[in-house]
């Protein structure tokens, strides 16, 4: 290890070998030594709009690939900026490495200006906050990157203080290398004859799957257990795509629209056996007294469903290991799941207005020109729950949503995330409200400027819907709940994207036509102006 290497050399070449490509972040002056070590030899450090969004951008990446997710703020006012973005990654189960910069440490104990003790700020939202110095700095990395990849993953906060990033003797307290950050381990902790008895003793068993099962690689075998053994698969929104939603056992999104015939089949089963669902993927309370065999990473501590029986391991070998098992007829027909679908169809249908432009439509009008491998993000609220449900997904990390800490403001960021870390040319969608574009609009800049031919669809309502449809449920009149209007198309144009205004399926179509697949270098903005009628239908 050279002694001249400094703590901003050993932070780019750990991420580097950790296989991070791009750093999102809002400069400040405690950050400039690691932005000009990284522009020389990566990774790419990009400049966001305002660092919250830079953190979901860095959330989206991980989202997206499975690796560490990694954003830069300054102190103070840049790091109280960031922390929405690291409790998003911390709740949604997603590995990411938050640095922000500090005074020096030789005022550290006593400043005042712009000073924020971040160990304070960032404990509750994150699994490890700790200092990067020169003294510790490989085994503070390595550290970071272990825990945060671990299960489950989540967010990990590291201090550099100014003097240190440029501080050399750095890299004395290890080999050099990064520890594995794979997030689980191949291995299973119980192997008794209990679970196989439960699930072959149910007659009508429900597989729930959760982003524990995207995150072991566990779609392969899912499948195959689901076909052997007669199986329904509900997913999580986090999940989407674990199971692809073209199969005959698909059995829907929980708690996206239409919830209520999911939670009516869930209710309907002798068994649940979850495999790698997390309770962040809920959003209404577990009402259920049907058993639950709980099958994740880790155990079911969270007691949000009671479970007697858990398995606690890698979800893709726990799974394999019922299906080799397995030595019994289907339990369930592909033709009651058909026929289970057709009746959400139905119910995420409900409140159409004929003669509007409706936001089922909308999602399924951009969904059918959508080509096969398109990413979409989704932002949060009514949108987010159409989205959730109707947007078939046929491969993991392709439908990136937050179900954790739910912020509004994650779905266009994620959406820049995801585009960079995708093979070049991959269709990135947005799905995203008003009020949620009102506050990342300016981001559309920094797609422009990076030449992402990302599409980004506003439900354009004029209010926060799903906080409009509280207070009409609890009998409020609707009070600081509206988006002002702007003129978003023309908004979009001055950030150097295009914009377009659609109010009916065919402009929506006419919109479209030129969006996928001519290799387009700049965001194509559409403002579609959706009737909330089935909004209130479906909730
Ligand atoms: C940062 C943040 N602030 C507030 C909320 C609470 N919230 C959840 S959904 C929602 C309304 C979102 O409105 P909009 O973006 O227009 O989407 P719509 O519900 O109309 O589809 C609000 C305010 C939140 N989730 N995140």
């Amino acid at each position: 290890m050279s002694a001249d290497r400094t703590v901003a050399d050993l932070l780019a070449d750990y991420l580097r070998q950790a296989g991070v490509t791009h750093v999102f972040g809002y400069p400040g002056e405690s950050l400039v030594d690691f932005i000009e070590v990284a522009r020389l030899a990566g990774p790419q450090v990009v400049s966001a709009a305002r660092e919250a969004s830079a953190a979901f951008m860095a959330e989206g990446a991980a989202m997206r690939t499975g690796t560490i997710g990694v954003c830069l703020s300054t102190l103070g006012p840049g790091s109280t900026a960031l922390l929405n973005g690291v409790a998003s990654a911390q709740l949604d189960r997603v590995p990411m490495l938050a640095v922000s910069g500090q005074v020096d440490s030789s005022r550290e104990q006593f400043w005042t200006h712009q000073l924020i003790d971040h160990n304070r700020l960032f404990a509750p939202v994150t699994k490890l906050t700790a200092r990067l110095d020169a003294a510790s700095g490989e085994t503070v990395l390595r550290r970071a990157l272990r825990t945060a990849t671990a299960e489950r993953p989540g967010a990990v906060h590291l201090t550099v203080t100014m003097d240190s990033f440029g501080k050399t003797g750095a890299g004395t307290g290890g080999d050099g290398k990064v520890p594995p950050l794979t997030s689980a381990s191949a291995g299973l902790e119980f192997f008794g004859d209990e679970p196989l008895r439960a699930l072959r003793a149910a007659r009508r068993p429900v597989l729930l799957a959760g982003a524990g099962a995207v995150r072991c690689g566990a779609s392969g075998v899912l499948a195959e257990l689901a076909a052997h053994a007669g199986l329904p698969v509900v997913v999580g929104a986090m999940a989407k795509g674990v199971l692809s939603e073209d199969s005959p056992w698909y059995a829907g999104t929980i708690d996206m629209a239409g919830h209520q015939v999911i939670w009516q089949l869930l209710a309907s089963a002798d068994l649940i056996v979850t495999a790698g669902f997390d309770p962040v993927e809920l959003i209404t309370p577990w009402r259920l007294s049907v058993p639950v065999l709980h099958v994740d990473t880790v155990p079911n501590t969270d007691q949000v469903y009671p479970a007697a029986i858990e398995v606690v391991g890698n979800v893709g070998s726990a799974l394999a290991w019922f299906l080799a098992n397995w030595d019994d007829g289907p339990r369930w027909s592909e033709a009651e799941l058909a026929e289970h679908r057709a009746s959400l169809r139905a119910a995420y249908h409900a409140g159409y207005a004929p003669g509007r432009l409706n936001p089922s439509e909308l999602v399924e009008t951009v969904r059918s020109v959508a080509p096969a491998g398109t990413v979409v993000t989704a932002d949060v609220g009514s949108h987010k729950i159409m989205t959730g449900q109707a947007w078939p997904t046929y491969a993991p990390r392709e439908t990136l949503i937050t179900n954790g800490l739910s912020a509004m403001g994650f779905g266009l960021p994620a959406a820049i995330g995801a585009a960079l870390s995708s093979v070049p040319g991959t269709p990135v969608v947005s799905m995203i409200g008003d009020g949620g574009f009102a506050m990342t609009a300016s981001e559309l800049a920094v797609a422009s400027r990076l030449g992402l031919g990302l599409v980004v669809v506003v439900f354009s309502d004029g209010g926060l819907n799903r906080i409009e449809l509280h207070q009409a449920s609890v009998g409020y009149p609707l009070a600081a709940t509206s988006v002002d209007r702007t003129d978003i198309p023309l908004l979009a144009e001055s950030l150097g994207c295009d914009g377009i205004r659609v109010e009916s399926v065919s402009s929506l179509e006419k919109a479209l036509s030129g969006a996928f697949g001519s290799g387009r270098t700049r965001p194509l903005v559409i403002e579609a102006r959706v009737d909330t009628a089935q909004y209130s239908a479906q909730f």
